[in-house]
């Protein structure tokens, strides 16, 4: 068994897409371990896009991942970070692969639905940027 971070932007959780979005990480056998909902302050979302800050696009990426709430969401399942960056698609929906949850129900290339952890390194960093060790404890 392995755990990966996954956030739910401000996009797809504005638009009432939550709910459909957990469904479909259920029905591909992710379970979720915690979750929250909040809104990050710009120095958190800063801080967990800092390997972006030299990318043409970071101001816009925290001032979108501030926009609004957000829910994170630690889930578990075998090869779950592999997995989950298959079942999200590619970060451009126009790219992503039918039957994505980006192709489903991303706006844009940055208003992309969802993140997730692209190495087991860092999701064990991400997943403790979220949650405490305590919220992680659950079976
Ligand atoms: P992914 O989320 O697929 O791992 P990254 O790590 O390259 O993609 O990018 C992190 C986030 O930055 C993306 N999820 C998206 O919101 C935003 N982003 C990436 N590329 C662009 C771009 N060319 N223009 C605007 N936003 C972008």
């Amino acid at each position: 068994m392995q755990r990966t971070l996954a956030i739910l932007k401000p996009d797809s959780v504005a638009a009432g897409d939550a709910g459909k979005i957990l469904a479909h990480l259920e029905r591909e056998g992710f379970t979720v371990v915690a979750i929250k909902k909040m809104r990050l302050t710009r120095e958190q979302a800063e801080a967990f896009y800092e390997v972006h800050r030299e990318r043409p696009f970071y101001g816009s990426l925290v001032d979108f991942m501030t926009s609004g709430p957000i829910i994170p969401l630690a889930l578990e399942r075998e090869d779950a970070v592999r997995r989950l960056r298959e079942v999200m698609g590619a970060t451009n929906p126009a790219e992503a692969a039918a039957g994505t949850l980006r192709k489903l129900y991303a706006r844009s290339i940055e208003a992309n639905a969802i993140h997730g952890s692209d190495s087991p390194e860092n999701a064990r960093e991400e997943l403790r940027f979220f949650f405490s060790r305590a919220e992680l404890i659950a079976s």
